[in-house]
């Protein structure tokens, strides 16, 4: 049974499926601008391979130049010879917020997410940049080579690609991260080592990596070549896969995770934060994250409490975002009157290209239901 050396999964994960395991971060637990470990949603494809204390010990990692050469590392060649760097970034799968296209065009193909698929942590580890440098790649002048693409296999058999001008792009921050949030990698997220590829859609951030090839061609696995692509609304099921690229960057997102009610009359530091804000009447409390691809900053998060007629901007948290570009969200909040129970607040965000998100869903509907993306609709029913 190859799923025996799965971990114990913390109970708080809302499990979509068991073998292979797919369960999201509740909304109530994403709160914060770091997501923890143990509720970083997981996403396997396949099992979990063995991660025993020897799996570090006897860990290699092969890279495979261009020319077919094959130079090996162990674990401690890669921290003894490449500086280590943080970053925090973003994970989304392809599929985060699926469950909204399929509610609001036709039901999409896949695992139904909500808002959950997503997390945001400090990754520490090598530059892979470093390590193609090591092996002779010229990463200053990776266009004048013929490799295209760089491939990582992991070691229970999934793989992918991304395109050479992002790992030889010295602020593009693509690492081999042994450390999450300061820990070791947990077993669900790729220990002992694993990509990251920051501003990517997470199907390219391979876990448990043990093989790197630069080649002319992207990974020829099926979550290259097939299943993380967008085709046409109209499209499906059986379109022609090599017309569409597979996703790579992803496009601006924004989501609520809580919803809650501020009462005047309750708590002073209740009454504190309505002061803040200006309002002496019940107000609801809105936060949520934002989050753009390729490094773009989140800009702005416009709020609607009339169902997209007028709007107003939540506020943008400070964060310690660590890296070259912009690969964390925003976590933003909002706090508006309560006179509007059952109308329906509207999130939509935007980043520094001034790129938005699509009003509805049908117009982005693709059989797969990758890179969900609408305007989040969430009637106001205030918690108490
Ligand atoms: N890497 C391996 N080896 N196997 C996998 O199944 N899933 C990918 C990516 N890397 C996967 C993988 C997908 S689709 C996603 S969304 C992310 O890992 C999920 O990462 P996480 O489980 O650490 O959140
Ligand atoms: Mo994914």
């Amino acid at each position: 049974d190859p799923f025996s050396s799965d971990p114990e999964r913390d109970s708080r994960l809302i499990v979509h499926s068991k073998r292979p395991c797919n369960a999201e971060t509740p909304a109530a637990e994403m709160e914060d601008f770091i997501t923890p470990n143990k509720i970083f949603y997981v996403r396997n494809h396949l099992w979990v391979p063995r991660h025993g204390e020897d799996a570090a010990k006897d860990y290699q990692l092969t890279i495979e130049t261009y020319d077919g050469e094959e130079k090996k590392y162990t674990l401690q060649d890669l921290q003894e010879k490449f500086p280590e760097y943080t970053i925090s970034a973003v994970l989304q799968c392809s599929g985060n917020r699926r469950a909204h296209m399929s509610a609001n065009a036709r039901t999409a193909n896949g695992i139904q997410w909500n808002v959950g698929a997503i997390g945001n942590a400090e990754w520490t580890g090598v530059r892979l940049r470093d390590i193609l440098a090591d092996v002779g790649f010229p990463v200053g002048k990776a266009l004048d080579t013929e490799a295209r693409h760089v491939q990582f296999s992991g070691s229970e058999a999934y793989g992918a690609s991304i395109p050479i001008t992002k790992a030889a792009d010295q602020y593009g921050d693509v690492i081999l991260a042994y450390k999450m949030n300061g820990n070791p990698l947990p077993p669900d997220h790729g220990y002992p080592l694993r990509v990251i590829v920051p501003g990517h859609v997470a199907a390219r951030s391979v876990k448990w990596v043990n093989k790197i090839t630069l080649s002319d061609e992207e990974s020829t696995s099926q979550w290259q070549r097939r299943d993380y692509k967008c085709f046409g609304p109209n499209q499906g099921p059986n379109p022609d896969w090599d017309s569409a690229p597979s996703i790579q960057e992803m496009p601006v997102q924004s989501a609520l995770t809580s919803l809650k009610y501020i009462s005047a009359h309750s708590s002073q530091s209740q009454r504190k934060w309505l002061q803040a804000y200006g309002l002496e009447e019940d107000s609801v409390l809105l936060s949520g994250y934002a989050f753009s691809g390729g490094g773009r900053e989140i800009v702005r998060v416009d709020i609607s409490a009339d169902d997209g007629r007028s709007w107003q901007q939540a506020e943008l948290l400070p964060s310690d975002a660590k890296g070259s570009r912009a690969w964390s969200w925003k976590r933003w909040r909002c706090i508006l009157p309560n006179s509007q129970v059952g109308k329906v607040f509207v999130i939509k965000a935007v980043d520094e290209a001034y790129n938005t998100q699509p009003d509805g869903y049908e117009a982005h509907f693709n059989f797969r239901g990758n890179l969900t993306s609408g305007w989040m609709r969430v009637e106001n029913k205030p918690v108490k």
